[in-house]
């Protein structure tokens, strides 16, 4: 695709990233010094049977570049995936904040990255995980990174627990198993000590973690942030990202098996839908708090395992982000992106929250370790595009050339350049100006902070009973990988705490009786931090909130890049292709041929039309919907075990099925039960009830989810 269709604003692209676009068209080969290589396949030999030379430079060039390739993978959210974009504020916000970008109309380039959290590098994307969510907006007034997950809280509250959790749910060090999962020993073995981590690790065990695509998660700021005004007034502010192709999900077997046919999937999805100019979009909403309700709640603002509620602050929208391009180059861009929740801009600021204060050390810490050095920030990805001018200079890799003999401050030399922005009455970035009680030094966790399974509970509540089902049955996944009883039990008896139903069944699952009480080692744990531990918790304000679940209602949703698989065999009719093709392009769906082999099929109108993929390679899991088209042999796609299975798999996993006319009679050799989410043509369904359950995703009362 040319430039210009990808990203018809190409200024969007910030100029640092623009200015260091190379490409080897039609050029000569050089070594790095720009040397004309003559010959790039041989090494210097003596004589062409004798021993290389150590006088070869070429090949040294080459192979000591070549050794120094790859730089420490990031410790978490090491498998990502990023693209470009622009985020446009939608709404007046300067009533809150000065952040520049924010006011109404204004256009800011941005680069954003998702990522699995345990997984290494090459890992699947489809492991039961939390997504990363980040994003760099790079405004007028500095880089301004939003560093978020799709989940709203975090498993713990203090970040002095963070290398603690991350190891518990890493590979076991010993063994180095299991990759990208959460389903053994340690990480359960932490969670189930941990009560504090509940709320969070139901959000883990729910579909929110076994997303459809990247294009269909929500991003969340977690932490409560600050914004700031003229005035200096501080406002509570939470930051959500809502996707406007709504909130998917696979199914925990579709997972497990896309995993192995398509380990790229979330990646592969985003690129291609950004190539062919399906843009993804998000809503940048946020939930403002004045400074006065700071104590108005049941919970406290500053703990980061609580979300807010949309009951009692309502969600406003203020612009929306477009991602619109691709990378040029994965290491340059994605992979040498460095994220910080330490960069801010004026108009936002921290709150106290420990787990926040803690991050904004770790960030720019790995970032100096991973992208070796002080001078990360002057790689292009990382580069501001306002410029930075300090008197910081040297060290590895440094870009830029300062001219002249001064680098410090104050200075006569440079007429007191570069100044500071309150010299020359200017704002800059200014903290908010909250007064800090006095305060005496501890290492210690707020009373407020103790209550850790009621939001647990409101988010159960919350969920359809599909999506119970699955939590419930995605405990069971994980608790029965676990080899140590005494774990399983002790996490039942946080279950209990949260809902006795949810325990009874998991435990059902596993053959225990769930402990009515906490575990004593539990407790012992949460006494470090609270030390009349369990407390009484206080009343919530709501049992179940909205927003919460993803089930979306009949008639509702939309069925913009749903995938559809055509099932074709030779002698297919291609108006029945034509006419559900067209109907599902309308809506913005995407019609996929599937044949028994790559290549062709011919069909009943005469010739041949080509197919975009295989039963060899392609399977159900890959996509949202099946439509078997009239004509063509039946009697061979019947015989095909590939076919039967497809069918099967894809009413297993609730998606809508479409016979053409005829094309029902293989349904004599699936074991398939005619249902709502079944149609058939010769009922008189046509291509408009598919639309509708395509939009709607699943037909979730397929599964039993009575136990
Ligand atoms: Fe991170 N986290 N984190 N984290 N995190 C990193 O930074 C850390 C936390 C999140 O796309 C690391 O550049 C600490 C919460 C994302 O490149 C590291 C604590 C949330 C990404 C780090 C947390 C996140 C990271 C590893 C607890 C959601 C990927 C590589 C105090 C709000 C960024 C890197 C990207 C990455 C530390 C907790 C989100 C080590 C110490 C809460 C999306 O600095």
């Amino acid at each position: 695709m040319k430039d210009d269709q990808r990203n018809p604003d190409k200024t969007m692209l910030t100029p640092a990233v623009v200015n260091h676009l190379v490409s080897n068209e039609d050029r000569e080969m050089t070594t790095n010094d720009g040397v004309p290589v003559h010959d790039n396949n041989n090494t210097l030999k003596a004589g062409e049977r004798g021993p290389s030379l150590q006088q070869d430079h070429i090949y040294f060039d080459k192979m000591m570049h070549f050794d120094r390739e790859r730089i420490p993978e990031r410790v978490v959210h090491a498998r990502g995936s990023g693209a470009h974009g622009i985020f446009e504020a939608t709404a007046d916000m300067s009533q809150y904040t000065v952040a520049s970008f924010l006011k109404k109309g204004t256009v800011t380039p941005l680069f954003a990255r998702f990522s699995t959290v345990a997984g290494f590098k090459g890992s699947t994307d489809l492991a039961r995980d939390v997504r990363g969510f980040s994003v760099k907006f790079y405004t007028q007034d500095g880089n301004y990174d939003l560093v978020g997950n799709n989940i709203p809280v975090f498993f713990i509250q203090d970040a002095m627990n963070f290398p603690d959790v991350v190891h518990a749910v890493k590979p076991e060090p010993d063994r180095e198993i299991p990759q990208a999962a959460s389903a053994h020993d340690t990480f359960w073995d932490f969670i189930s000590l941990t009560p504090e981590s509940a709320h969070m690790s139901l959000w883990v065990m729910s579909d929110r973690a076994i997303p459809r695509s990247l294009r269909t998660i929500e991003g969340f700021g977690v932490h409560t942030f600050k914004f700031v005004n003229a005035e200096g007034k501080g406002t509570f502010v939470k930051f959500h990202w809502k996707p406007r192709l709504g909130v998917h999900a696979v199914t925990w077997n579709e997972a497990q098996k896309i995993s192995g046919f398509n380990s790229d999937f979330h990646r592969e999805d985003l690129w291609n839908a950004i190539e062919k100019g399906h843009f993804p979009q998000w809503d940048l909403a946020v939930q403002l708090i004045p400074e006065e309700d700071e104590f108005k709640y049941s919970f406290d603002l500053l703990d980061p395992t609580k979300l807010v509620p949309e009951e009692l602050v309502p969600l406003q929208i203020i612009g929306t982000m477009t991602l619109n391009r691709n990378p040029e180059n994965f290491f340059a861009e994605t992979e040498q992106a460095a994220f910080d929740p330490g960069r801010v801009v004026p108009g936002i600021d921290f709150t106290n929250d420990p787990l926040l204060q803690g991050r904004v050390f770790s960030y720019m810490d790995t970032q100096n370790y991973r992208l070796g050095g002080a001078n990360f920030h002057e790689i292009p990805i990382n580069r501001p595009v306002n410029g930075k001018y300090n008197n910081q200079k040297d060290g590895t890799g440094r870009m830029d050339i300062l001219k002249g003999p001064v680098s410090y401050f104050p200075n006569s030399k440079a007429e007191g350049c570069p100044y500071h922005a309150m010299l020359r009455g200017e704002t800059g970035y200014v903290s908010h100006a909250e007064k800090i009680s006095d305060a005496v030094k501890v290492r210690r966790r707020a009373d407020s902070f103790a209550d850790h399974f009621t939001q647990a509970r409101l988010f159960f509540h919350s969920q359809s009973p599909p999506e119970q089902a699955h939590i419930i049955n995605a405990f069971s996944f994980e608790l029965s990988k676990v080899k140590d009883e005494n774990i399983r039990k002790r996490e039942l008896a946080i279950l209990h705490q949260v809902d006795q139903e949810l325990a009874r069944r998991v435990g059902d699952n596993l053959g225990l009786v769930p402990p009515e009480v906490l575990d004593p080692l539990t407790i012992q744990f949460a006494r470090y931090n609270h030390p009349a531990y369990p407390i009484t918790p206080p009343r919530p304000e709501i049992e179940k909130t909205s927003g919460l679940s993803m089930r979306v209602a009949p008639g509702k949703g939309t069925a913009e890049t749903r995938k559809v698989a055509f099932l074709v065999t030779d002698g297919v009719s291609k108006i029945s292709i034509d006419n559900m093709k067209a109907a599902l392009e309308k809506e913005g769906a995407e019609a996929m041929l599937i044949a028994e082999r790559v290549g062709t099929v011919r069909i009943q109108e005469g010739g041949n039309i080509p197919v975009d993929g295989s039963l060899l390679t392609d399977v159900s899991v890959c996509y949202d919907a099946v439509y078997t088209p009239a004509g063509g042999n039946l009697d061979v796609l019947a015989a095909n075990v590939r076919y039967v299975q497809f069918i099967e798999e894809a009413f297993e996993h609730c998606k809508p099925l479409f016979f053409a006319r005829g094309a029902e009679k293989v349904l004599e050799v699936c074991r398939v039960e005619k249902d709502r989410g079944v149609l058939l043509a010769t009922d008189g369904k046509g291509d408009s009830e598919f639309l509708s359950l395509i939009k709607e995703h699943r037909i979730w009362e397929r599964e039993n989810t009575d136990h």
